[in-house]
């Protein structure tokens, strides 16, 4: 590296401002500044993660004007807000991220060029804050993106987890968690803000008081309160002055001494309340196969919403504003039912710390809220058991009592005295113990529900949320998901968002539906050609990845076959490794068949408690184990899991796919968002008609998508008639030879015993249905691998993937939220504006 220089060095007309100017200069004399002022080094002595610190202080600088800015008209203009409550955001690298939305990216290139820096090596050094578990903790990313991309005043609220989701590693084929310690070298992106600070009861009981008006009114008795403290990142939008905040808080106890027990000689007991309230922000809860009650879970869900409410109140009474006009300045998303307790917490704001009267509260409390549902699987839907919900939350339960029982009068005024409909719409299930249902006072509380594909909206309303849809069916509304063509076209395929652009400009990044303009070089050789080298040198680029980090080699000519996300029987990566050996058994029988080279790459984290998903990690990498180190198979196919799937390692993933596997089974994936990162990137898609594929093949033609398998109708009439997994086996030599491998050791060193419950799973209830299947996913590969070899014929399919997923932008997504649901406006925000604000 150069000396630093940091005197004004600008040889132009006028000198740029170190903390705002953007010439590759001033970049290089700022970036200099902050190493020495900031980290304090100078570059002799510097490490990577010092140049990535001064780095991202540099770019939080040119952050700050517009984020105070922002803050400062919507203070001025008492904007209408979006409230997204979301206990996960998966936000992924900022650096990046932010040099694209600033639209600085290639000027802090040269300029790192020039000190002899690398940029992608300092990109590399960010360790991104995995607070979320999968899709939908990175479609509240996305959307944060959108609504800053698109002008619209927002707060994200959610939990400032001090571990996020675990990381991964691969020990003798097995999935290892290791605690994600994501804060340890500090975090430049965020500003903790303790003078808003808020105090979270939880516990004791409730009493009744009379007023000063002399009206009777309840009061909570706390058991323990915990102190809220705000931590702020900057959501920048592309290329427009507008930052909003994601707001995160970190629990701290109100006194870090307890100095009565310190006093008496009790050190140790003085802190523990000081680590037992720090404890609620420890961790994220990874996603179980099935849902579990855990009492922390409940109080981080009932902390982050309490604090979020409350300062939602801070703000109206900051700016003046009545507090019946409440829904007015706020639009709150309840991102599943994680946040739903935030109805009631609302009520009791407005009636016990208001003293407003139960009518107009409820009436502001409906008014506010929208519900998004993000799954039908009945063992996810959360509910909790009265005994803890009374233990910690007493007054809540006593809402939620009061809400139910007006509620079920406005059912049977409806209805009848149906006690079937009533126990179903209830908010408590007395059907095996007692629970409360916080996806029903989800729906209650809420003046819009909406699922997020038009197959889920169209079964939650027939099936899970059924009752519900009776009742009130004006509620319910669909919005399909998109994902931000920022991160996942331009940051993570910059070659190919090079090309496009060349071609038809760059409105694309912003409006994606102008994307369709490829469609005219979907057949021109020499664009084609283009389009194919750019995807050659992406799956280079990942086939370094993977020497790197699994030793594996792979041939960046074969065709790369990928299927990255959680790993849930639902999703079934176990019939991909079915499809794995079945092609292993078909070149050993064979060793001179000319089949089209296939790289399979799988990716994904299990929770930690989920034993069937773990073993499937398992019998990927034990598979890979015997195909990649097969002479009679060679290059022809290779097996790859590669650790540690998350976002930063997930970029380089999707603009190297040839072909994205979606093979859920039909009725079960709410979504998917990864399919469309995919076929955005040019990747063909085999899927089911499920979630979001089902739009996807709509848009991009039936013709350049690979369909096979059951419809959720015929999942369920099979279901009906009685499904026999172990008929499909039986009569299906291939499949049955690919499962008495697994069974027989073949893939465990002889090993019976290690697949045992998951054969026996596949063959005596195999409840995704892969036995049944099985051949038509087969039948369908063989038509991918013979497309494939057609070149031109698959290019042309692959630029009319991208030329087509213009809906799938999460702007377009956001703009239907923004009119539908919480009717907000773009407040455009200018520079110059001399304002000040409080956030
Ligand atoms: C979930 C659903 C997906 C959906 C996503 C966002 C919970 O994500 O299962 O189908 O696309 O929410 O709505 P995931 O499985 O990736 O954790």
């Amino acid at each position: 590296i150069q000396e630093p220089q940091l005197q004004g060095q600008d040889t132009g007309m006028q000198c740029e401002d170190d903390r705002t100017g953007i010439g590759v200069e001033t970049l290089k004399r700022a970036f200099l500044d902050n190493l020495f002022y900031v980290q304090g080094k100078f570059p002799a002595l510097a490490t990577k993660h010092d140049y990535y610190m001064a780095l991202a202080y540099t770019v939080r600088d040119r952050l700050l004007q517009r984020w105070v800015n922002t803050a400062a008209i919507y203070t001025q203009e008492g904007s209408r807000t979006v409230a997204y409550l979301s206990a996960e955001f998966l936000m992924g690298p900022h650096l990046g991220n932010n040099l694209i939305n600033l639209g600085i990216y290639n000027q802090v290139q040269q300029a790192m060029t020039e000190l002899k820096l690398d940029l992608k090596e300092l990109l590399a050094k960010e360790e991104e804050p995995g607070l979320g578990n999968g899709g939908l903790g990175r479609l509240a990313a996305c959307y944060l993106d959108s609504l800053a991309s698109l002008e619209i005043p927002t707060l994200g609220y959610g939990i400032r987890y001090e571990f996020g989701i675990f990381d991964q590693l691969i020990r003798n084929g097995w999935q290892v968690e290791k605690t994600d310690k994501w804060l340890r070298y500090g975090n430049p992106w965020e500003i903790a803000r303790p003078e808003w600070a808020v105090s979270v009861k939880f516990g004791g009981r409730t009493e009744a008081h009379k007023n000063a008006q002399g009206r009777y009114r309840v009061r909570w008795i706390p058991h323990k309160v915990v102190l809220g403290i705000p931590y702020d990142t900057p959501i920048l939008g592309y290329k427009v002055n507008t930052a909003n905040t994601l707001r995160l808080w970190k629990a701290e106890a109100p006194e870090s001494f307890d100095f009565e027990a310190f006093n008496r000689g009790n050190y140790y007991g003085a802190v523990d309340q000081k680590v037992t309230s720090e404890n609620l922000t420890k961790v994220l809860y990874p996603n179980d196969e099935t849902y579990e009650g855990k009492q922390l879970r409940l109080e981080q869900q009932y902390f982050f919403v309490s604090c979020a409410l409350q300062d939602m109140l801070r703000i109206m009474l900051r700016q003046k504003l009545p507090l019946e006009q409440f829904h007015e300045k706020f639009a709150v998303q309840l991102n599943d039912t994680h946040p739903a307790i935030a109805v009631a917490e609302l009520m009791r704001l407005l009636l016990d710390e208001h003293e407003m009267d139960w009518e107009p509260a409820w009436e502001i409390t409906q008014k506010t809220f929208g519900y998004t549902n993000h799954t039908l699987l009945p063992e996810a839907l959360e509910k909790w058991s009265l005994k803890l919900f009374s233990s910690l939350l007493p007054r809540h339960l006593e809402i939620i009592y009061e809400i139910n029982w007006r509620f079920l009068e406005q059912v049977r005024h409806k209805f009848g005295t149906d006690e079937g409909r009533i126990g179903r719409l209830s908010l408590i299930d007395e059907n095996d113990g007692k629970f409360v249902r916080m996806a029903h006072l989800a729906c209650v509380g809420s003046h819009k529900i909406n699922g997020v594909a038009a197959l889920h909206s169209e079964l939650l309303q027939k099936t899970t949320l059924l009752d519900f849809y009776e009742f009130f069916p004006e509620k319910f509304t669909n919005i399909t998901n998109g994902v931000t063509p920022r991160r996942w076209i331009v940051l993570s395929n910059p070659k190919l968002t090079n090309l496009i652009t060349s071609c038809i400009g760059d409105n694309w990044i912003k409006h994606l539906e102008d994307v369709q303009r490829i469609e005219t070089y979907a057949e021109d050789p020499g664009f084609q050609q283009e389009w194919q080298q750019i995807k050659r040198e992406n799956k280079v680029n990942v086939a370094e990845i993977l020497l790197d980090r699994t030793g594996v080699k792979v041939d960046p000519d074969s065709l790369f076959d990928i299927q990255v996300k959680r790993i849930h029987q639902y999703k079934r990566q176990h019939l991909n490794i079915l499809h794995a050996i079945t092609l292993y058994n078909q070149i050993k029988q064979n060793p001179n068949l000319d089949i089209t080279p296939r790289t399979l790459i799988f990716a994904g984290k299990a929770a930690p408690g989920y034993y069937i998903a773990k073993l499937i990690i398992k019998l990927i990498n034990s598979v890979a184990e015997v195909v990649n180190k097969d002479r009679d198979i060679g290059d022809r196919l290779k097996v790859v899991f590669l650790p540690d799937y998350n976002v930063k390692n997930s970029q380089p993933i999707y603009p190297a796919a040839d072909l994205s596997e979606q093979i859920s089974t039909a009725g079960k994936e709410a979504s998917g968002t990864g399919n469309m990162k995919f076929a955005m990137n040019g990747a063909l898609t085999i899927g089911t008609l499920d979630g979001a594929n089902i739009e996807i093949r709509n848009a991009v033609g039936a013709e350049n998508f690979f369909l096979f398998g059951l419809t959720t109708e015929d999942v369920g009439a099979l279901r009906l008639t009685g499904y026999r997994p172990r008929e499909y086996y039986e009569q299906n030599p291939q499949l049955k030879q690919a499962i008495d491998q697994i069974a027989s050791g073949y893939f465990s060193h002889g090993d019976r015993s290690l697949f045992k419950p998951l054969v026996d799973l596949l063959l005596d209830k195999d409840p995704f249905m892969l036995m049944a299947d099985y051949q038509p996913y087969i039948d369908c590969q063989q038509q991918v691998s013979q497309t494939y070899r057609d070149r031109d014929r698959w290019l042309q399919m692959s630029i009319l993937n991208t030329a087509r997923m213009g809906k799938f932008s999460s702007d377009r997504a956001i703009r239907e939220y923004c009119q539908q649901i919480w009717k907000v406006q773009p407040v455009p925000v200018q520079l110059a504006a001399e304002k000040t604000g409080d956030g």
